[in-house]
């Protein structure tokens, strides 16, 4: 392909979280949250490494701002810690506020448009205390948070994404236990999902109450699925797979109704999903304005009568996976846009994740991470041709930035387009950030 793949307006940028980045977590009044209290636990992450101090955005945003401008950029995906916002139950803290207008206020003044997060994982502790994404009392904080957020920076946000992957909140937080707050309980995870979803959907409706200008929507992590080989059973378990993955968040989002064959497997074995009350979906379905999508890898499964993961077995990555293990494969991003454009909605598509990890060397002060640039070269051209395809895909938010936290993994796992040297928190710009700066000036991928 040659010639502009992109059109004019596209939004090119980079995604980071507040926790992933930020560090200053005992400053200007934030709260605890529970990333906190999950990294500060042995045993929960990469030799007991924290968010304390991560890449000292909170400090060094200026900078970072001043980068991203070099590289070109056209926006800046991040997320607000609410445990700024309100620290204590009831406590309103304007100085959490403040970070977030003297960000914005420098997005602004380098052109950069912001795409804000409201929950990307850090809830205050005080709201874990009181039952977290367990209770539908939950709620309520979170609308009173969103609507606290539009009401001190709406006038400078034109995207807002309520919730960051619903799925890992969920199940990683509370059936797998890997997240905060590390449990392990597949009834309580599906109540969360479905509190998360709910939340989701009262955000929105007071959002078009309070009459803001900008845009609102969701970003749902999918991972398509195939099954293994075409035995029925191979079938069957990909089937429940896709529907855990990514029919239980699209189809209450975008059908007003949760998969009825996910609803079945899932009252068989955890009982009634009595957390589910009338009024709900139609409230989930509010509709919104894009939906985003975070994508890194396909599954592909099998069924095993040995699993006890309910029978299902993974199989392992074809061809070189990233270091996170995941496989690379650039061709089910096309596939997952065509499904959500044929299954779901029109509405405008971002893609507000895409990277990889991969273990990066400094040489002579540079980093040639030349299986990144290949990954987003491939990446970009299957969303190219959704594009061309007359795909409504609006902007690709590369993650991330700058290596981060990477949650349980600690700081093992650098998935930046610029390094991070931890000890001295110099950035060094990588050769992916360098190629990511040409394809964006000439909206093509060379
Ligand atoms: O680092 C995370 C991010 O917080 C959410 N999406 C996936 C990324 C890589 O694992």
């Amino acid at each position: 392909m040659s010639g502009h793949l992109f059109p004019e307006n596209f939004l090119f940028g980079t995604a980071t979280a507040a926790y992933q980045v930020e560090g200053a977590v005992n400053e200007d009044g934030r709260g605890t949250s529970i990333w906190d209290v999950f990294s500060h636990t042995p045993g929960k992450t990469l030799e007991g490494q924290t968010g304390d101090v991560a890449c000292d955005h909170y400090h060094r945003f200026r900078d970072d701002i001043a980068m991203m401008t070099d590289l070109g950029m056209k926006s800046y995906r991040f997320s607000v810690a609410w445990p700024r916002i309100f620290p204590e139950k009831g406590a309103f803290n304007q100085k959490g506020v403040d970070f977030y207008k003297r960000l914005l206020e420098e997005l602004h003044s380098h052109h950069l448009i912001p795409a804000v997060t409201l929950y990307h994982w850090d809830l205050p502790q005080w709201v874990e205390e009181e039952g977290g994404w367990r209770s539908r009392e939950t709620i309520p904080y979170f609308v009173d948070y969103a609507e606290t957020m539009f009401r001190e920076l709406g006038d400078m946000v034109p995207l807002w994404i309520t919730h960051n992957e619903p799925w890992c909140t969920s199940f990683l937080g509370h059936a797998f236990g890997q997240h905060a707050p590390g449990h392990t309980d597949w009834r309580e995870a599906l109540s969360v999902s479905h509190h998360l979803l709910l939340s989701h959907g009262e955000v929105v409706e007071s959002f078009r109450h309070s009459g803001q200008k900008g845009q609102i929507g969701i970003t749902l992590n999918l991972t398509p699925t195939e099954a293994g080989t075409r035995q029925p059973d191979d079938l069957a378990i990909a089937q429940i797979v896709d529907g855990n993955s990514n029919r239980w968040f699209l189809d209450p989002l975008f059908h007003g109704a949760y998969p009825e064959d996910m609803v079945a497997f899932y009252s068989q074995t955890f009982g009634p999903l009595d957390f589910i009350q009338q009024g709900d979906l139609s409230k989930i379905a509010t509709p919104i304005d894009f939906l985003g999508i975070n994508y890194y890898s396909r599954n592909r499964v099998v069924y095993d009568e040995k699993s006890e993961l309910f029978g299902i077995r993974m199989l392992p990555p074809e061809g070189e996976p990233t270091e996170m293990g995941w496989e690379v494969h650039p061709e089910s991003l096309y596939h997952l846009l065509k499904r959500v454009e044929r299954e779901y909605t029109s509405i405008p598509l971002y893609i507000t994740e895409n990277g990889a990890a991969y273990e990066d060397k400094v040489v002579d002060g540079q980093v040639h991470d030349e299986k990144r640039k290949e990954f987003l070269r491939d990446h970009f051209l299957a969303s190219a041709k959704f594009l061309q395809e007359g795909g409504n895909l609006k902007g690709y938010y590369v993650w991330s930035l700058m290596d981060n936290f990477e949650w349980s993994f600690g700081y093992s796992k650098r998935f930046g387009i610029v390094y991070v040297d931890y000890a001295t928190q110099e950035r060094l710009v990588k050769d992916s950030a360098k190629w990511y700066q040409q394809v964006i000036r000439t909206r093509s991928l060379g």
